[in-house]
């Protein structure tokens, strides 16, 4: 069946190819679109077709809503799948496109809008009967009702501003007389970020774990869970690791979980695909927030559950019905995804683009690498920091984690700094081994101390394989990174 005979692809990088790679065994011809920046970049050679957008900044290309527009109505495009950032979430843009007689592969507008606010979309669930944290129901107006809210909680509290998410704006606050700087601080920002200034309290918990649910919603009234995935490792509020599914839940908590998963897709109109956050805390949940969007870290939820995420969401795009139901649907195995970034984990994450001198991504039972890059290209300055997914699956959890060490050892990406090592420390350090992550594991001491030695292991193992990539040298560079690994295991 063809969904749509043409679709336009509003973004870059390793999400644009995947989104590509779906409408290709769909039989759909795709749009690239591109800035100054990513001429050379492999999403426009993917595609079959490909416009220049505009100049590398975001504002003037990704984000040129009516530029993009235009070009999806110039080579007849009927659809246009946003992506993950740029303007995914933007509800004016999928307003903009219902308008124009585009189809926004995503949820309506007035969801996306909702959802958006995040104080908003509280209250809602909590009507609905989805757990929340306590806080104040609406934004800080008054700063003596807000230390009123705040003590009947209890310290710690967290100011968070309600356009937020990514952390912008959010401060922790454990006491009275720190709270009005806090308030006024964040909504200071908040109007600088996001030109709104609401900002809201809640209960602040200490080392939660970020737990979300999957969810695909068709325009018929047919929505189903695809299950949970563990976000808890993230620095500087940008996930770095993620499973699924996460390694503390239980039947009765999945259960629990994924029928207020379903209640939040319910009473927002949801369509397409989104995921629902919790944060989650000593055997309680608290809803936080919807995000709108395909997410980054869909792969794995497509290992465990071999539903493919974009098809569908192309499918309820074009108004059709799901074509399998809950009981339909269950977990098979685990899988883990590494976010590859172009930056160094023992500089403050520092991010380091630059020209890709050597590349070669691993394969083999159970792997999957989503990339945008290859070897000799070079990663422009003006973008986001991620390269590639790395992604493992196999029947066990620690099975999971054997073949993603498995797979960062044949993982070769010379020219740049990475966080190859970084998660190479990780898939070894023993808290993680036992599923004892939470939103502040990078912060312990633990991590960053067995980080120094493996960087030194890897580089030397690199500076091996780039001789397999040199002139007059036979052997493969997968045979030399086996190798390497065996040698380093014996030493
Ligand atoms: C929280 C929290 C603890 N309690 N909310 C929200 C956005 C996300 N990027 C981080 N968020 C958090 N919300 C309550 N009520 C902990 C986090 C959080 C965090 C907070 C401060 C510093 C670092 C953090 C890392 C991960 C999660």
């Amino acid at each position: 069946m063809k969904f749509f005979e043409k679709l336009l692809i509003a973004n870059r990088g390793e999400i644009a190819i995947r989104v590509m790679r779906a409408c290709r065994e769909l039989d759909i011809d795709t749009v690239a679109i591109f800035s100054d920046a990513d001429k050379n970049a492999l999403h426009v050679r993917y595609a079959d077709e490909a416009f220049h957008v505009g100049e590398a900044h975001p504002s003037k290309s990704y984000l040129n809503m009516e530029r993009i527009i235009d070009i999806a109505k110039k080579c007849g495009a009927e659809a246009i799948h946003p992506g993950y950032g740029f303007l995914a979430e933007n509800y004016r843009f999928a307003k903009f496109c219902l308008d124009e007689g585009v189809t926004f592969v995503g949820p309506q507008w007035k969801t996306i809008k909702a959802m958006g606010s995040k104080i908003g979309s509280k209250q809602m669930m909590r009507s609905a009967g989805v757990p929340v944290l306590p806080g104040t129901d609406s934004g800080i107006t008054d700063i003596d009702e807000a230390k009123k809210v705040a003590a009947e909680i209890g310290y710690p509290v967290i100011v968070k501003a309600s356009a937020g998410g990514g952390g912008i704006g959010m401060q922790i606050v454990n006491d009275e007389k720190s709270l009005e700087e806090a308030v006024t601080g964040s909504q200071r920002i908040a109007k600088s970020a996001f030109g709104d200034a609401t900002v809201f309290i809640e209960k602040y918990l200490i080392k939660p774990r970020h737990i979300e649910f999957q969810i695909l919603a068709d325009e018929h009234g047919n929505a189903v869970h695809l299950y949970d995935r563990e976000c808890s490792i993230q620095r500087r509020h940008q996930k770095l690791i993620e499973e699924a599914p996460s390694p503390i839940m239980t039947d009765e908590l999945r259960e629990r979980m994924a029928e207020s998963a379903l209640k939040v897709s319910e009473v927002s109109n949801y369509t397409n695909a989104g995921s629902v956050e919790f944060l989650y805390s000593q055997g309680n949940y608290y809803f936080m927030e919807m995000n709108t969007r395909l997410q980054v870290e869909h792969t794995i939820t497509e290992f465990i559950t071999g539903v493919d995420l974009v098809k569908q969401q192309i499918a309820i795009a074009a108004g059709e019905s799901l074509s399998f139901e809950q009981k339909d649907l269950s977990i098979r195995g685990h899988a883990i995804e590494c976010r590859i970034n172009a930056e160094d984990p023992l500089n403050n994450f520092a991010a380091d683009p630059g020209k890709i001198l050597r590349y070669r991504s691993p394969g083999g039972p159970g792997i999957r690498v989503d990339s945008g890059i290859h070897m000799g290209y070079t990663i422009p300055p003006n973008y986001d920091s991620m390269i590639a997914k790395l992604c493992a699956w196999d029947s066990t959890r620690l099975d999971a984690i054997r073949r993603m060490r498995r797979a960062i050892t044949e993982y070769i990406v010379l020219g740049i700094k990475t966080t190859l090592p970084l998660h190479y420390a990780i898939m070894n350090n023993q808290q993680f081994i036992e599923g004892n992550t939470h939103t502040h594991f990078l912060q312990e001491e633990h991590i960053l101390k067995t980080l120094e030695r493996y960087k030194r292991d890897e580089e030397t193992r690199m500076q091996t394989l780039a001789g397999s990539f040199d002139q007059g040298k036979k052997v493969a560079a997968i045979t030399a990174a086996v190798n390497t690994y065996i040698q380093q295991k014996k030493s």
